[in-house]
């Protein structure tokens, strides 16, 4: 299975939810299908992804947020797990493409390639309820559609291949890519304000 493909298949889905993706490889293949203003890729903070997607959550309840992570960056920051866990905010989605890799950075092998380190048992140990662990495209799409539907933090692990696009380069540095981000939610915040009124 390949990332990309993951990603092409949940794109549709994306389009109303705020999604926040590591840096890389990752980024890049989103980027690829169409920048969307509620989009951000965190560049340079390794692991933080999900600790960003986290506060987006806990302070936009009215928001889903999609997080697209990597192994190698859950491994960074382990203890997201747990910290997610006990927040436990219902409208977060954890999606860790497990590719034992450091794909980015010239494809080191992380510490799930040898099987030993199972990223779903530790979501499972951290407290997280639903948690599923996919290696086909059909088992990928099936757990993305729940978990996009559903209430409930969810962690999807997929594995897949350590492949990645054959070019880097976006035209979106991240500070505009910041503020853009932060203008689409507030004008999303205005303007459920206004419909509420
Ligand atoms: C603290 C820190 N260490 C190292 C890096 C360099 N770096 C950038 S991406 C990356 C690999 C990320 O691996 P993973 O999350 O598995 O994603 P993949 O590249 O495999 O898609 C590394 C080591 C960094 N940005 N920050």
């Amino acid at each position: 299975m390949k990332r990309a493909k993951c990603i092409e298949a949940i794109y549709p889905e994306l389009q109303d939810k705020l999604v926040v993706t590591i840096m890389g490889a990752c980024a890049q293949e989103l980027y690829d299908l169409g920048h969307c203003e509620n989009f951000f890729y965190l560049q340079h903070a390794m692991g933080l992804a999900s600790s960003i997607g986290l506060g987006l959550a806990l302070n936009l309840p009215q928001e889903k947020v999609v997080v697209l992570d990597g192994d190698g960056s859950v491994l960074m920051n382990l203890g997201t797990l747990t910290t997610i866990a006990r927040y436990n905010p219902p409208n977060l989605v954890h999606i860790i493409f497990d590719n034992g890799s450091l794909l980015s950075t010239g494809g080191f092998a992380s510490h799930t390639t040898s099987g030993i380190t199972d990223l779903a048992a530790i979501a499972r140990g951290a407290g997280v309820q639903n948690v599923a662990a996919v290696s086909t495209p059909m088992d990928f799409i099936a757990a993305a559609a729940d978990a996009f539907e559903n209430d409930g933090y969810s962690v999807i692990v997929a594995k897949v291949e350590a492949t990645g696009p054959d070019h880097f380069g976006m035209d979106l540095k991240l500070p505009e890519n910041a503020f853009r981000f932060e203008r689409y939610i507030k004008e999303r915040k205005q303007m459920r304000t206004k419909l509420h009124n």
